[in-house]
């Protein structure tokens, strides 16, 4: 690339969701420069990508929009409690529309490199649709669940049918009401998508490697008095999910399970599983996810509420997690998941004890059967919070690439700053409370912190920026440490990269709670950020 074609920019942002629309609007309220580069054709990230049926929030609505522009707070109103996916995209292009974000973000715009020149500390940038462009600061609002995973099955490109990620959900409409369909993998995903495909489909065949522990969402409209009293405590709830530990408006209970009778902690789970959304996993007592006999408990209590709406006793076992604590996994939420399987066209295949052995230009044949397929969708979920970066050729100082330092060790300075690639922030990155987080809440934090470190460096004359090793090994330490306290590593997930076949096996996101990892950034900032070389 001619250098006459490069443009110059302050700062590069890497994505237009959640993160890369406020970074824009920020940096620019700042007097920074700045160009986003999109892959897609619109902003929304997530909420752009992801359109399969039964798309929508695991968090309160009202909780989860951004906090930063009364206008918009005064302007919006969500239906329902638990926003679906075509509204929560219309509200992201409303504050694109009303900020002129679009101006600043280029689409069709995937970045394909990103290379530091230590001469002249900036960032060159080039996408794979052929533009470059040079900055002091690079910016990734890359998001921790963007990288799409669809595992190597043998035989796959022989499947004569259609197949789709669910990531990657066709844009015209889809008929599926006379179609053979074939679902693998039951997540978060999958139980939101199994649940509104089942309700107008030919014949769905499920197939489950694990079951797991999904609560119902309870999801309604939201009536004009709920409306009226969200409104008038916005500032209230945000409030509260800051103060809370993962950015919720629940708090885990102060007591401990067995402080208190056995009678008093059944109706305890009851009044909990009657509340809606992460109410029964993130308001439970204080010890479920680290004590095993009190997570036993709860495990067993939700095995019972399982069995109790599947028809086929079969059907029911296999549809009860018996292999991993309840919580350990994202527990899905769920609206009418397992009367799916009461019906006589949805079917389910345990792969754990008749595994997946190919497929075929039919459909998939395993160890026990062939099955017949139209449309095969992968509910295969996502190489979490370092693959969106991995897939990007990032050199820091010294050429040095950030998926070899990452193969290693996945780690980054507050979950936002990796050593050896100066001026380069990454929100949602390893042991970044944002990827165990209701998102944006935490991801507003990343990004306030990052352009206030910006215009800090600019008012004190520093050019170049990165962290101490000695910072970056403490950090890790300790997200290591409180990722160890509780049962979560001891289980297979994308928590622990380890749904990625080859991926090294340890927990990359950050369970010390949102607000001690607030403390620590605001404490780094008040301090000069001394736990960083300035130059
Ligand atoms: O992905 P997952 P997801 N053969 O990794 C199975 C967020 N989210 O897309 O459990 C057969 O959880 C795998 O099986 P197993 C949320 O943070 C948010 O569902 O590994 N099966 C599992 O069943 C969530 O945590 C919302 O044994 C294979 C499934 O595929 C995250 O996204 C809504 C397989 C993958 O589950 C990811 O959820 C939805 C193989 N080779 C999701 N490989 C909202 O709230 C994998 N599987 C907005």
């Amino acid at each position: 690339m001619d250098s006459k074609d490069t443009q110059e920019f302050d700062a590069i942002v890497v994505g237009a969701g959640i993160a890369g629309m406020y970074f824009v609007y920020r940096l620019r309220k700042l007097g920074f420069t700045v160009r986003a580069f999109e892959a897609g054709t619109g902003v929304g990230g997530t909420w752009y990508w992801n359109r399969y049926p039964g798309a929508r929030f695991d968090s309160e609505s009202y909780s989860y929009g951004y906090s930063w522009s009364q206008e918009i707070l005064d302007e919006w109103e969500w239906t329902e409690h638990f926003s679906p996916q075509t509204e929560t995209l219309r509200y992201l292009n409303l504050v694109a529309d009303k900020f002129d974000l679009r101006k600043d973000i280029e689409f069709n715009a995937r970045v394909s490199s990103a290379v530091y020149d230590s001469n002249d500390r900036s960032w060159c940038v080039e996408t794979e649709s052929g533009s470059c462009a040079k900055a002091s600061f690079l910016l990734h609002g890359t998001g921790c669940l963007s990288a799409p995973f669809v595992p190597e099955f043998k035989g796959l490109d022989s499947f004569k049918g259609k197949t789709w990620h669910t990531s990657d959900w066709p844009r015209e409409p889809v008929d599926l009401s006379d179609k053979r369909v074939g679902v693998i993998g039951t997540g978060a995903t999958g139980v939101q998508m199994i649940t509104e495909i089942a309700k107008n489909v030919g014949d769905l065949t499920v197939f489950q490697r694990t079951a797991n522990y999904n609560k119902p969402l309870r999801n309604s409209l939201i009536t004009e008095e709920e409306q009226r009293d969200f409104k008038a405590r916005q500032s209230e709830i945000f409030e509260k999910c800051k103060q809370s530990f993962g950015g919720f408006i629940y708090q885990f209970d102060e007591r401990s399970t067995f402080d208190v009778s056995s009678e008093e902690r059944q109706e305890f789970y009851e009044e909990l599983w009657k509340g809606k959304g992460f109410a029964f996993w993130l308001s439970g007592f204080n010890d479920v996810l680290t004590n095993e006999a009190a997570n036993e408990e709860v495990s067993e209590f939700i095995r019972k509420k399982i069995q109790e709406r599947v028809d086929d006793p079969e059907v029911a076992e296999m549809l009860t997690p018996r292999d991993h604590p309840f919580g350990t996994k994202r527990p899905p939420m769920e609206s009418g998941y397992y009367e799916a399987f009461n019906q006589s066209n949805v079917h389910l295949v345990d792969l754990k004890s008749t595994p997946i052995e190919c497929f075929t230009e039919k459909g998939i044949k395993t160890s026990s059967s062939a099955y017949e397929f139209d449309v095969v969708i992968f509910a295969t979920g996502f190489d979490g919070v370092t693959g969106a970066l991995n897939r990007i050729d990032i050199r820091g100082e010294g050429g040095s690439s950030l998926k070899d330092k990452w193969d290693e060790l996945p780690t980054a300075y507050l979950g936002m700053c990796a050593v050896g690639f100066p001026n380069m922030f990454i929100t949602g990155g390893p042991h970044n409370t944002s990827s165990f987080c209701n998102i944006p809440r935490c991801l507003e934090q990343n990004v306030e912190w990052i352009t206030d470190c910006m215009s800090w460096m600019r008012e004190h004359g520093y050019t170049r920026l990165e962290a101490k090793q000695a910072a970056e090994d403490s950090w890790a330490e300790h997200a290591l440490e409180s990722a160890d306290k509780t049962l979560l590593t001891n289980i297979d997930s994308w928590f622990m990269g380890s749904n990625i076949p080859g991926k090294k096996r340890v927990f990359l996101n950050y369970v010390g709670g949102a607000p001690y990892h607030r403390q620590v950034c605001d404490e780094v900032a008040q301090n000069g950020y001394d736990t960083f070389d300035l130059d």
